[in-house]
């Protein structure tokens, strides 16, 4: 059975005493929620979370890997280096890094290897931009995203993987895709799955939705039976808006 999870990305927001604060609060006022809870802060305050959600079923995860193992990759983090601090998860493919780093599907499979390499789960994430959605291309757009990040890994593999569909215009801009836009998307994909590895591989991935998910419109989405979570940016930044997001899986 597929995990629902609800992750907070932090991007670059947060110093250390306010990660500290924020996941304080979190913790303050987390309930038993009926999902998995992540929060994803920036690096340098990764151990730091590490350290003060100890014990309280709250995962960290990284935002970011480098591919490599080590090396002359200056202001780089390599896997080795989260999974030694205690962080088992990392968010890879991130419309922001494929947009302002350039980052490719090709890269994108080569850092998914690493992680997994390093027996990390990845939150791979993916969306068409408004473009493509205009020319009614979405559907082909997520396809090859997903045939040349993550469909040259072995079916076993796939226990590793949770995909996090963030169409880029309901990124940041307030407007969000309908929970009938998400749903179709994610039958779509869980579709796909199933004809390339097979209906148990399908039905055990989870798959996320993200993109101006707040408080009040969390939980229509969430009620459509392809979405097990959403990943959160904006609305992760505050600890009520985000466990209310939390609460509403
Ligand atoms: C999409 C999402 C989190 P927001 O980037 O990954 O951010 O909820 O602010 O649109």
């Amino acid at each position: 059975m597929r995990k629902n999870i609800v992750a907070g990305n932090w991007k670059m927001h947060k110093n250390n005493s306010e990660t500290v604060a924020l996941l304080q609060d979190i913790i303050a006022k987390n309930g038993t929620p009926n999902c998995e809870v992540v929060v994803a802060p920036t690096f340098v305050n990764l151990k730091t979370a590490v350290d003060t959600v100890n014990g309280k079923n709250i995962t960290v995860a990284a935002q970011n890997m480098h591919q490599a193992e080590g090396g002359a990759y200056t202001g780089e983090i390599a896997a080795s280096m989260l999974t030694d601090i205690g962080v088992n998860t990392v968010i890879l493919g991130h419309s922001e890094r494929r947009a302002y780093f350039h980052e490719t599907d090709a890269l994108l499979a080569n850092k998914v290897d690493t992680a997994l390499k390093h027996e990390m789960r990845v939150i791979f994430c993916f969306g068409e931009e408004l473009k493509d959605r205009q020319k009614e291309n979405h559907f082909n757009v997520v396809e090859y995203q997903l045939r040349d990040g993550l469909f040259h890994l072995e079916k076993k593999d796939w226990k590793c993987i949770v995909l996090a569909y963030e169409p880029v215009w309901a990124i940041g801009t307030g407007e969000t895709a309908s929970p009938e836009q998400a749903q179709e998307m994610h039958q779509f994909i869980r579709e796909l799955i199933a004809k390339v590895y097979g209906s148990d591989v399908a039905d055990n991935v989870s798959i996320l939705y993200g993109g101006s998910v707040k408080p009040d419109n969390a939980k229509e989405i969430f009620s459509k039976p392809d979405v097990d979570g959403g990943l959160i940016g904006g609305a992760a930044l505050k600890a009520d808006d985000f466990l209310a997001i939390v609460n509403a899986m």
